[in-house]
């Protein structure tokens, strides 16, 4: 399995019951998987660890950030377009009870709640790196669990080719959708494909506990081969269509935004280089980091690209 999993086990106290009663599952599930190790108890993730990714030789193990770094920095524009305002504000939102709408190309659309998507979902750790289009990146430790197994339940039918997801919408309690810095709500997409491959996960928590509400409480995408603008936060709803969704980034500004935003040194933004990123925690006196192509998930997931020209479709 090209994913290193390690199980963490909630500790009661911190988690939904949901997700607790869901460890018998999990533990079978990691041993499944049986590359990582399993942890009976489980704090914090220790720092120590490494992002594990099978690729080439410039693919360099890179030490998982500082959990504060991840949790004191992050973009989330519907609280704030600064990056240490947003953390503050996002504690605003209230996250319980969260339900998922879900619509369109399906045999099983409804409003589902999240205590029962998280029933039928084991999560499971995965250590990805993650690669904002603004050049810095970060290695973190999330909770979650593999997005295609949630969509399949919902049984999308033969027109779904694509799968939207929107953030939850309300500019009493998201203040930053009172600004026009984007057409709210927040929307992002995937190719159906793109959407049930392997690694691409719904994230509920990291660092062996649960997801700040800045991070995308309580429920986020992650897709660690693409910009993180694709990783779209407090999912309330998602909707499988036939044709490509209008993505919030790509119509503020289509000529910088791509739909597919896969990560890509090759392809410069219109306003900077994507070669090299800024490590998150790192000096500033510290060399950037080369950018892998694919964030060096590209043996994993080229092959969904092959017959696309990425300069086009970037
Ligand atoms: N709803 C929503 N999702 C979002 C964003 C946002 O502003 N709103 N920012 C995106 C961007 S640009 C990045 S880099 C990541 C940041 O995730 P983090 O704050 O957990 O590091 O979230 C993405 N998801
Ligand atoms: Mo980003």
């Amino acid at each position: 399995m090209l994913i290193k999993t390690k199980a963490n086990i909630l500790s009661s106290e911190i988690t939904d019951r949901a997700v607790f009663e869901s460890r018998r599952e999990f533990i079978k599930a990691a041993t499944a998987f049986s590359a990582g190790f399993l942890l009976p108890s489980l704090g914090q993730a220790e720092t120590g660890k490494y992002a594990d990714v099978p690729v080439g030789p410039s693919s360099a193990k890179l030490a998982v950030t500082d959990r504060e770094d991840v949790a004191g920095y992050t973009n989330y524009y519907e609280f704030s377009t600064n990056k240490q305002d947003s953390t503050v504000l996002a504690q605003a939102l209230k996250i319980k009870p969260w339900s998922v709408e879900v619509v369109g190309e399906v045999a099983k659309p409804g409003v589902y709640d999240l205590e029962d998507i998280l029933k039928d979902n084991p999560v499971q750790e995965r250590i990805y790196r993650f690669r904002c289009v603004e050049a810095w990146s970060m290695v973190v430790p999330w909770i979650g669990f593999p997005l295609g197994d949630m969509l399949k339940r919902f049984k999308p039918t033969s027109k779904a080719k694509f799968v939207e997801f929107t953030t939850f919408y309300n500019p009493e309690i998201m203040i930053g959708q009172r600004s026009g810095v984007l057409d709210w709500p927040y929307v992002e997409g995937l190719r159906i494909d793109e959407a049930m491959h392997p690694l691409a996960m719904m994230a509920t928590g990291m660092y062996g506990d649960e997801l700040p509400k800045q991070n995308g409480a309580p429920l986020r995408l992650i897709v660690p081969w693409k910009y993180g603008f694709k990783s779209i936060k407090a999912i309330v709803k998602i909707r499988f269509m036939e044709n490509t969704p209008e993505t919030a980034w790509h119509k503020s500004a289509p000529n910088e935004n791509g739909f597919y935003a896969n990560v890509n040194p090759e392809v410069s933004h219109p306003r900077w280089s994507q070669r090299r990123e800024r490590v998150l925690g790192s000096s500033i006196f510290t060399p950037k980091r080369d950018t892998e192509k694919f964030n060096g998930y590209g043996a994993e997931v080229a092959g969904l690209y092959s017959d696309m020209d990425l300069k086009r479709y970037f």
